[in-house]
């Protein structure tokens, strides 16, 4: 395996960050992860455009322009010859010194991992999920916004342990207010008389690529798609309930804190979805062993 680190190609052993990275320290940067199928990268300009929005709102400089990125991105997947796979895109801060003043901190870094993907059981699509509400609430978009994808995800993380200790897999999260947002790596999607419904970008959520992705799809097979606040009550008595992240592309949800969702198995809706998500990904995307890469 060969990981990119500022320019050069390094064996695992080899790539290293400084302990003197804030990205250690504070957790100061921005990543993403982004998958391939069928040797296609998947919306890569979408993430790389997170990316970069993601460095600007926290006033992070990415050192390379967004096409020597992309081009960087795909020369790791071909050099690890790579036609499936997950690739974990990292900007940290950079080295400084112990304060936080992130003005010490000249020299962004920028690390590309690519590697296998470690699917989700195929008995989570056929079945389902049961999912619990955590005590924990997602970051207040005023003090940490979570349409940034920052290293800081002790957020995530805590809202994760909480529902691991329940017995879940997944952590349905609220605002500050109440309302559903997201869960601890996906977002969330509710089915209600054939309406879907999802909640807007600023109650505090990761604006998902994947999410975009559904909503465009459902909007092709001619659903009505709303983005509006909703609560747990409203997930409660829906008909179907999914979720949907770059690792668990779109995946059904059958049991919110022990109450059975709908009829309680994967509903139709959320099969059509899954079907036509799965056709986009394996048939679309950035080409990684072209001959010349598309501009
Ligand atoms: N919300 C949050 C908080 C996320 O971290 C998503 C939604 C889905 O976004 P995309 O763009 O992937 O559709 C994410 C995804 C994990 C894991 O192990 C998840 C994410 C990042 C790293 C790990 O579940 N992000």
């Amino acid at each position: 395996m060969l990981v990119y680190i500022d320019g050069a190609y390094l064996s695992p052993e080899d790539a290293k960050i400084s302990v003197f990275d804030h990205g250690l320290l504070y957790g100061d940067g921005v990543f993403e992860g982004i998958r391939c199928y069928n040797g296609n990268v998947f919306m890569l300009d979408e993430h790389l455009e997170r990316l970069y929005d993601s460095a600007k709102s926290i006033m992070l400089e990415i050192p390379i322009a967004i096409d020597a990125m992309k081009h960087n991105v795909l020369e790791t997947l071909r050099r690890n010859q790579l036609r499936e796979g997950y690739i974990r895109l990292i900007v940290t801060r950079g080295i400084g010194d112990l304060g936080l003043d992130p003005e010490k901190c000249p020299n962004p870094s920028v690390v590309i991992i690519a590697d296998r993907i470690q699917l989700y059981p195929e008995k989570y699509y056929e079945d389902g999920l049961e999912i619990v509400t955590v005590s924990v609430r997602r970051n207040y978009p005023e003090a940490i916004n979570p349409r940034v994808k920052s290293l800081n995800y002790l957020n995530n993380i805590l809202a994760k342990i909480e529902a691991k200790q329940s017995g879940a897999v997944e952590a349905l999260m609220l605002n500050n207010d109440g309302y559903v947002v997201e869960c601890s790596g996906d977002n969330i999607f509710l089915v209600k008389d054939e309406i879907i419904i999802t909640p807007p970008s600023h109650i505090g959520i990761l604006e998902g690529v994947t999410r975009n992705t559904v909503i465009s799809l459902a909007h092709e097979a001619g659903f009505q798609v709303e983005e509006r606040v909703f609560t747990r009550h409203d997930i409660y008595i829906a008909d179907e309930c999914f979720l949907t992240g770059t690792a668990a592309e779109v995946i059904p949800v059958v049991k919110l804190d022990r109450r059975v969702i709908g009829e309680g198995k994967p509903g139709i809706v959320t099969q059509k979805l899954i079907a036509a998500f799965r056709h986009l990904a394996n048939n679309f995307g950035t080409p990684i062993f072209a001959c010349e890469e598309k501009e």
